[in-house]
């Protein structure tokens, strides 16, 4: 498989296909993935704390921090992993982000992005990534299908997101790691709870369960895991305020 990976991105450098990419960063298809899976299954509060600078909701979160020192202040409060936006036209993030993020903390990353080509899962491994998004309401089954795959082919760990039961039921499939319900309604930007817990009991239990967005408090983590959530993604409650990592650490511990 590691053959695989790096006949991959030797076609890729020839091709010049990630044009940015520089030679030393060949070196980020040899690290071995950090399983973001392995740390949601022993951690009490399995947070993944999210680098969010703005949103098409809010468009002032944080300007103000570099990447680098938020990864280390998440890494410092002891969170389960890290997101890193990677998408500009909405979020203000970029490929860089992640790269800067994964100089400066050993955390499994997680590229957020809205993949819609295998290329950008293979940009994800060069720019340091561990964990991949699939959002189901982009990706039709046999997308969702080839992209898992692929990534699973490069040592991906892959994160299915969902936003209702048809999304759910088209996705589930072997090559997935963990599904994560949105909890924000991508037509109005509200958030509610209500939807993971409605969807918990479809997805089935070889899937690692994480509740996506709108978790302000310690109190929508004890409401959501008697509901099977071993991983809690959070944005704006920690990217919100001067310190996201002293923030996720207050959460936390
Ligand atoms: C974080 P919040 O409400 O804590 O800031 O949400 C995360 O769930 C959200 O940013 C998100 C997202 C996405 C962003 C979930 N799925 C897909 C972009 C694309």
């Amino acid at each position: 498989e590691k053959i695989v990976a790096d006949k991959r991105l030797e076609v890729a450098l020839k091709k010049q296909l990630i044009p940015s990419l520089q030679l030393e960063q060949s070196v980020l298809f040899e690290h071995e993935t950090i399983s973001l899976v392995k740390n949601l299954q022993h951690s009490p509060f399995g947070t993944i704390a999210e680098h969010k600078r703005r949103s098409p909701s809010k468009q002032v979160i944080n300007h103000n921090l570099n990447v680098f020192d938020v990864a280390q202040g998440y890494e410092k409060a002891g969170v389960s992993g890290m997101s890193v936006l990677t998408d500009g036209k909405y979020f203000g993030g970029s490929l860089d982000d992640l790269l800067l993020a994964r100089s400066s903390c050993n955390l499994p990353l997680l590229r957020k992005e809205f993949i819609i080509d295998s290329y950008q899962i293979l940009e994800a491994k060069a720019y340091g990534a561990d964990v991949i998004l699939l959002i189901a309401a982009i990706l039709t089954q046999e997308e969702i299908k080839s992209f898992s795959e692929f990534a699973k082919s490069l040592q991906l760990e892959v994160l299915l997101e969902v936003h209702n039961e048809a999304e759910l039921q088209k996705s589930i499939m072997p090559s997935l790691d963990m599904i994560g319900v949105n909890n924000r309604n991508l037509k109005t930007f509200e958030v509610s709870l209500e939807t993971s817990k409605t969807l918990s009991s479809y997805i089935p239990n070889d899937f690692i369960k994480v509740s996506e967005s709108g978790i302000s408090n310690v109190d929508a983590i004890k409401e959501l895991k008697p509901f099977g959530f071993q991983g809690f993604l959070i944005g704006e409650n920690f990217m919100k305020t001067d310190n996201p990592g002293e923030s996720a650490n207050h959460f936390i511990n």
